[in-house]
């Protein structure tokens, strides 16, 4: 107003700290204080960034409070604690989420409107913290959450990576890898623990003591320190932990003498060995040294981690005597997020045995009564197999151990089920066979923890039929499913304010928050036109304001009214997205044949697909590239343009997510059954009311049971048909369909563009052979998608119907919340208990 600056507006405001107050005025004051005192920028401006940083540091003076209770609450109590360990978070945006779970949202807008800022604009300011992938990231971050949310003693445990996943822009060539900067200036979040460092040793070699204990000595030093992100729960005083571990060489590593004779890298060379470990997240691996350097990272986590969980154990003793180890299992639950962190077992045998002095029994006993893991998928690819002479290098004393337990294993399997003989080796750890001898991290963990379970029912039957069939045999009651989740604060209550005050306003109460089984009460709703009108409308406005993000982004317009169809998830050939965009050809292609007049009878539709694809996965990339060419081509026929449009999302990450969903009515979990373990995306969508086209894979099995057949688009062979079906087709059995046929031609033929895509559509080809063959059954599900494509658009013109399916969607929605899953961990597996001395009441 009046041409004052931001800065000029704040200043009439007095910087003030008054830390904690719930006052808009004193917060007001507060922000202000922090950007005076707490300065990160120079003072001249108050710029949307500055507030940001400054409304954040005020933010973290109440976590940090919260934090330190029940630190001291737990410590006192001293209940058993989970601890999650995962390389990978993908926590996104911190700051709706902490003032939303503070239950402070108003006071901080009004607070900001007194500063001349608008809260909207501020949290915009934020970078996403992308320390994760896609699914598995995203979950571990659900997880924590809901363990907040559930007033649990839990902690997670991760690496604080620089350079996170990369950011993925998009050009002519198509995808374009940039290194990631959420770190670039800092994180507001974090809070540095410099008293709490451990040593972590690679390389070296195994001492044998006189008495016959061993001890792993020599090699080179890495300190990993501590670095706290506050996980509040929503409407709780429980804050817990995301402890971040960073590498760093100190002062005495570096080496003046060499420096001031001018050799500045030898003198700094454990300083750069340091600073390769938390670079980025997944380097790549197509070399040895990158092997080299993901081993490296996956120890870091693992012995920095235990480390602390030990000391912790110790520390939460009171005075008294040395604590039982046998004890330990009572305090302490350790659960795997995936076989990333499964040198935990080794490492925790090693401290037990070399540095606490426990024989091999009790160690084992000790071990595998902490330690639990989840399984996240049957790709081969994806199951960790390590090189033996690898970790030999790296970590000679951890072979010594995993020697021993595959050893004992295979005893225990000989003389307790001598039927299994012909099974002892797929089952056992260590595959030494040649050329290349590796150790099979899952089956290490299978053999080691006390419980293995998978992320969706029909994933979790797999594990026991297939993968780890034989284990079943002997450890029948080993095996569980735990159905993934997501939480509803991020997914819904804060992504989607209109339909959340929707729920409220219409169940009269808003705790569907906390316990998402009441939104099950909106199905006898589904048909009042009240309710109907209400949700149309706020769908309408996350419709434009999905329209509007996607305008600025890629200069695409896109009309609010047509259907939004997206599908939004790592590109990979199993998720099939060249299924959606070959149906999107298809279509295209119809139109442009048909005349205008059938044309105007068509339900118009905006299809966004968005994704990253790794740098090294050829057909990944080259399905980027397909997708933006067709868009390219689509988007500019006006003959077509205003009935069908094609998207490239650039960049998807949790906050376009945020973005996408709410906007959503349509969404695809289109991929090959058997093979997506279970997927979130899908209960994210759901919970926003949108529709899902799908095969019976993953969880899309449990949301279609939930919100009931008729409001889901089914299509697609069936998991127990697939190995017969790709026998079929090696037997040249299978016929295409000539709409599939037609739609490759197309592209073929130059259509959209002079790129060469034979090579990938080779793969949808031929009977069998490496990248062709079609190993996913595109071809073989191209008719029954399309088929339901069709049903999709004949639905949709039926707007009452449509609505309706919505909200059952919705309604139906209850079970995937991450609270329902955690609450089961918690009983099942942890077997850790809620402290009801942090409700709020
Ligand atoms: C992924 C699966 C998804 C699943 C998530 C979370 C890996 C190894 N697995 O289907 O592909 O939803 O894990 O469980 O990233």
């Amino acid at each position: 107003a009046n041409g004052e600056t931001k800065q000029e507006i704040a200043s009439r405001i007095p910087a003030e700290a008054h830390p904690l107050s719930e006052e808009p005025t004193e917060i007001a004051s507060n922000i202000n204080y922090h950007a005076q005192f707490s300065p990160h920028f120079s003072p001249l401006k108050f710029e949307p960034e500055q507030a940001f940083y400054a409304t954040a540091e005020s933010v973290k003076d109440r976590l940090i409070k919260q934090w330190n209770e029940t630190y001291l609450h737990f410590h006192k109590a001293d209940p058993k604690q989970t601890y999650y360990l995962s390389m990978e978070y993908l926590q996104g945006r911190a700051l709706t989420n902490a003032i939303g779970n503070l239950n402070i949202q108003d006071p901080y807008a009004d607070a900001l409107n007194k500063l001349g800022h608008q809260l909207e604009e501020i949290v915009e300011q934020e970078k996403d913290a992308a320390l994760g992938n896609g699914g598995l990231g995203r979950l571990a971050s659900c997880f924590l959450d809901s363990m907040a949310t559930l007033n649990l003693p839990a902690w997670g445990y991760g690496l604080r990576y620089r350079y996170g996943l990369f950011k993925q822009r998009i050009t002519k060539e198509g995808q374009a890898e940039q290194a990631e900067d959420w770190l670039e200036k800092f994180s507001p979040w974090e809070i540095v623990r410099h008293d709490v460092v451990y040593p972590i040793r690679f390389f070296g070699q195994v001492q044998v003591n006189p008495d016959g204990s061993r001890k792993w000595v020599d090699g080179e030093i890495i300190h990993a320190l501590a670095y706290d992100v506050p996980i509040p729960g929503y409407k709780t005083k429980n804050t817990i932990s995301l402890r971040l571990w960073e590498a760093k060489a100190c002062a005495e590593d570096f080496n003046l003498f060499q420096f001031n004779d001018g050799q500045y890298e030898s003198a700094l060379k454990l300083h750069s060995t340091a600073h390769q470990i938390c670079a980025v997240l997944y380097p790549g691996d197509t070399t040895e040294n990158g092997k080299l350097l993901r081993l490296k990272q996956q120890f870091f986590l693992c012995s920095a981690s235990l480390q602390d969980i030990m000391f912790r154990f110790k520390e939460r003793n009171d005075g008294k005597d040395q604590r039982k180890w046998s004890e330990f299992s009572s305090k302490v639950a350790v659960q795997l997020n995936d076989t990333h962190p499964t040198l935990a077992i080794p490492e925790l045998m090693r401290l037990l045995m070399d540095d606490e002095g426990l024989g091999w029994e009790e160690a084992w006993d000790v071990t595998c009564k902490a330690i639990a893991y989840t399984n996240h998928t049957v790709l081969p690819e994806a199951l960790e197999k390590w090189s033996q002479s690898v970790m030999w290098k790296l970590l000679p004393r951890h072979m010594e151990i995993i020697t021993e337990i595959d050893k004992r294993f295979v005893e225990m399997v000989r003389s307790t089920r001598p039927d299994l003989e012909d099974k002892v080796s797929s089952m056992c750890i260590l595959d030494n066979s040649p050329p290349k001898p590796v150790v099979r991290m899952a089956n290490l963990c299978v053999v080691s923890s006390h419980t293995v379970n998978g992320v969706a029912q029909l994933h979790s039957d797999i594990l026991k039929s297939d993968l780890f069939a034989d284990y079943v045999s002997i450890w029948p009651r080993k095996f569980q499913n735990k159905t993934n989740g997501i939480t509803p604060r991020r997914w819904l209550r804060f992504c989607n304010p209109e339909l959340s005050n929707i729920i409220t306003k219409w169940l009269k109460t808003d705790e569907w928050v906390t316990n998402l089984d009441l939104l099950i009460n909106l199905r006898k709703l589904a048909d009042n036109a009240d309710l109907q009108t209400e949700w149309a409308s706020a769908k309408m406005a996350s419709k434009k304001r999905l329209a509007k993000y996607i305008l600025e982004i890629t200069g695409v317009s896109i009309d609010p009214n047509s259907l939004f169809d997206i599908q939004v998830k790592r590109i990979h050939e199993y998720k099939r997205q060249l299924l959606n965009i070959l149906g999107a050809v298809y279509r295209y292609k119809q139109l442009k044949e048909m005349s205008p007049e059938d044309r105007s009878k068509t339900t118009p539709r905006t299809i966004m697909i968005g994704g990253k694809a790794f740098a090294t996965y050829t057909n990944a990339i080259r399905i980027v590239k397909l997708v933006n060419d067709v868009g390219a081509v689509v988007n500019t026929d006006p003959e077509v343009n205003n009935y069908l449009k094609v998207v490239f999302v650039p960049n998807y990450n949790v906050s376009v997510a945020e973005m996408l969903i709410p906007g959503s009515e349509l969404s695809q979990h289109i991929s090959t059954a058997g093979m997506e373990a279970s997927g979130t995306s899908n209960m994210k969508f759901a919970l926003n009311g949108c529709l899902i086209i799908g095969t019976l894979d993953g969880a899309n099995v449990e949301i279609r049971e939930e919100i009931g057949e008729e409001n889901f688009f089914l299509f697609g062979a069936t998991a127990d048909e697939v190995p017969k079906l790709r026998k079929d087709r090696e037997n040249g059995k299978f016929k295409p369909d000539p709409r599939f046929e037609e739609a490759k031609q197309f592209i073929r033929s130059g259509a959209f563009g002079s790129y060469d895509y034979n090579p990938l559509l080779n793969s949808l080809e031929g009977n069998t052979g490496y990248g062709r063959g079609d190993y996913f059954l595109v071809g073989q599900d191209f008719p029954s998608y399309m088929d339901a494509q069709a049903k999709v658009d004949e639905a949709y013109k039926d707007q009452n119907k449509w609505l309706k399916m919505s909200i059952l969607s919705t309604a139906g929605s209850g079970k995937f919340s991450s609270d329902r899953t955690i609450a089961q961990y918690a009983k099942e597996i942890w077997n850790i208990e809620e402290c009801v001395s942090f409700k709020k009441g």
